[in-house]
C-alpha cells in the first residue's frame, strides 16, 4: 500500500469514531469472500439484478433510444456475469456494440475479456484496466457513437450520500448529451429481508469484515488478533442504511505501520455503508446530478432496480 493509503487508514483508525473505508475489503481473499456472499440465498441482490438484465434486456436497450452502434461501458466490471445477459441479447439481435469493461483489477479484466471473447465472438471488446475516474476522463466525449454506462450491483450504495452525488456528477460530466446510465440500486423493503442479507447466518459477511484485519496484518505490518474483534451490523429502515462494524472485545493496543492504535472494549470501527433507496431518493439524486430518469426496471419481487437515466 502506498503512503497515502496508509495515512488514510491511520486517519480512520485515529478518529473519535473509528472507520475503515469499505474499498479495503477487496484484496484477493476479500474478493473471494464477496463471491461467497453473492452465492448466499439471503443475498438477494445478485439474483434480482441478474433477473432484470436477463428478462428485460430488450426493453432496456429500446429505452436508451440508441438506433445504431454504441458502446457499453461498465464501471467496476468484476466478472461481468450480469452484463453477459445484456451482451448476449445484443449479439442475438446482431446489434453492433463495443463492450468496454473497466476494472482496477487486471486479473478480473483479463479473465472477463478471455471469457467473453469465447462466448460472444461477435462483440467487439475494448477492456481497460485502471481507476474508472482516470480511464473515463474525457474518453466518452471523443467517441463517435453514444455510450450506455453501467454501474451495477448496488455499488452506489457503498458511497456516503455526498460522495454518491459527486460520483454521479462525474459520470454526467464525462457523458455526451443523449448518453445513458444504467444504475443498479437496492430498494427499501421488508427490513427483515435486508437484515438477513447482511447479518447472515453462515458468518460469511462476518469473515468478509474480519478479513480486513488479516489484510492489515499482512500489508501494514499490523498485529491485530482477530479473536479480539467481532462483527456487528444494523439496518435502519427509517434511513435505509445498513451499517457494518467491527467491535473491539477488550481494551487493547494494536501496532499498525509503526503507530499504536488503542481500542476500548466495545469500541466500534465502522466498515461499510450499504444504502437502500426509495424511488423519490433515487429520482432526487438523478435530477441533482443533471439526469432525466427514463425508467426503473424492477425484478419480480420489486427488491432491486436497474434505473435508466439519460443525460
Ligand atoms: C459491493 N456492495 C454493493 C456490497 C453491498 O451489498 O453493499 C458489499 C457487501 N457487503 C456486505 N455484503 C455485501
Amino acid at each position: 500500500m502506498n503512503s497515502n493509503t496508509v495515512n488514510e487508514i491511520l486517519q480512520g483508525l485515529s478518529a473519535p469514531e473509528k472507520y475503515i473505508s469499505s474499498k479495503f475489503f477487496y484484496d484477493d481473499a476479500g474478493s473471494a469472500i464477496f463471491q461467497q456472499i453473492m452465492e448466499m440465498p439471503e443475498y438477494y441482490l445478485t439474483n434480482a439484478e441478474q433477473e432484470i438484465l436477463a428478462q428485460q434486456a430488450g426493453d432496456i436497450i429500446t429505452e436508451t433510444g440508441f438506433k445504431g452502434p454504441f458502446n457499453l461501458v461498465e464501471l467496476g466490471a468484476g466478472d461481468g456475469s450480469k452484463t453477459f445477459e445484456l451482451l448476449n441479447y445484443l449479439d442475438k439481435q446482431n446489434r453492433e456494440v463495443t463492450y468496454v469493461p473497466i476494472d482496477i483489477s487486471m486479473a478480473a479484466v483479463d479473465g472477463l475479456a478471455a471469457d467473453f471473447a469465447q462466448r460472444l465472438p461477435n462483440v467487439t471488446l475494448n477492456p481497460k484496466v485502471g481507476d474508472y475516474f482516470e480511464v473515463l476522463n474525457g474518453r466518452l466525449k471523443s467517441e463517435a457513437n453514444p455510450s450506455l454506462l453501467l454501474f451495477l450491483g448496488s455499488n452506489i450504495g457503498n458511497y456516503i450520500p455526498g460522495d454518491a452525488l459527486d460520483l454521479l456528477r462525474l459520470f454526467h460530466k464525462n457523458m455526451r448529451d443523449g448518453d445513458a446510465l444504467l444504475l443498479g440500486a437496492d430498494l427499501q423493503k421488508n427490513p427483515e429481508v435486508i437484515r438477513r442479507a447482511y447479518d447472515d447466518p453462515h458468518g460469511i459477511t462476518r469473515n468478509f469484515n474480519l478479513n480486513l484485519l488479516d489484510r492489515f496484518n499482512r500489508e501494514l505490518d499490523a498485529n491485530f488478533v482477530k479473536e479480539q474483534f467481532d462483527f456487528y451490523c444494523h439496518y435502519n429502515p427509517l434511513s435505509g442504511e445498513v451499517r457494518s462494524y467491527l467491535i473491539s472485545l477488550s481494551d487493547q493496543v494494536v501496532d499498525l505501520a509503526d503507530q499504536q492504535i488503542s481500542f476500548k472494549k466495545d469500541e466500534l470501527i465502522w466498515t461499510e455503508l450499504s444504502k437502500k433507496y426509495s424511488f423519490p431518493e433515487l429520482e432526487g439524486m438523478a435530477v441533482t446530478a443533471g439526469f432525466e430518469v427514463k425508467r426503473h426496471f424492477l425484478d419480480s419481487r420489486s427488491y432491486f432496480t436497474n434505473s435508466l437515466w439519460i443525460k
